[in-house]
């Protein structure tokens, strides 16, 4: 399989640490692609029409996207533990923090386009600040409900902890961890999973 990815991107890593915590990366070939929404990557557009990543060209030569989609098809490779809970409260619980953790991302993403890629003559504060309200409101949530974040990866605590590492990597100054003091104590361990140590973002 192929992975069309890119070491900052906070969704591929997701599916980076999905493949490791599945104990499948070694069958899977990273294309490291560097894109933009205003340079976008002709062979992530061939597959992917929205020219995102993450995509997976899978090994029938099938492209897969979005991360969500990408997981779930490694999950079902996998035979073993799957990241997703089969079903009742626990299932919903952990595709709800997905959403979270997949919305803080793409808050804190766009915003970094705002900020960085868009011409600042034509920056609108406002936009900015309304998105990362967003990822403040999203981080007060995960302090509320961080008693109950489980220690072992699945498909919501994964995805909630590569939106905290994506905070670390583009927002440091942020210092998401004050105001935050339980949420910090979950990620600690957490970030020390193999997982997450062979996938720490960078430029
Ligand atoms: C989001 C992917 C995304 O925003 C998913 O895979 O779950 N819902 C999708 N990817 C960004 C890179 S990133 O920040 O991880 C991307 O490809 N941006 C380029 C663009 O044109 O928006």
């Amino acid at each position: 399989m192929q992975l069309f990815s890119s070491p900052a991107s906070p969704f591929g890593r997701k599916v980076k640490v999905a493949a490791h915590e599945l104990d499948l990366l070694g069958r899977i070939e990273i294309n490291n692609a560097s894109l933009s929404p205003i340079a976008p990557h002709e062979g992530v557009s061939a597959a992917n029409p929205l020219g995102k990543i993450p995509c997976l060209i899978t090994d029938e030569g099938e492209p897969l996207f979005d991360s969500r989609v990408i997981i779930e098809y490694l999950d079902s490779l996998h035979g073993g533990t799957s990241l997703f809970p089969a079903h009742g409260p626990a299932r919903w619980r952990a595709l709800t923090q997905q959403a979270l953790g997949d919305g803080i991302m793409d808050a804190a993403v766009a915003n970094r386009y705002e900020t960085v890629l868009r011409p600042e003559d034509l920056r609108w504060p406002e936009w900015s600040q309304g998105l990362m309200l967003k990822v403040t409101r999203g981080l007060a949530r995960l302090e509320e409900m961080a008693d109950s974040l489980s220690s072992t990866p699945d498909i919501g605590v994964l995805t909630i902890a590569c939106a905290l590492g994506y905070l670390d990597f583009r927002y440091a100054d942020r210092s998401w961890r004050s105001g935050h003091p339980k949420l910090a104590a979950w990620f600690e361990p957490f970030s020390q999973r193999p997982s997450m140590q062979a996938t720490v973002p960078h430029a």
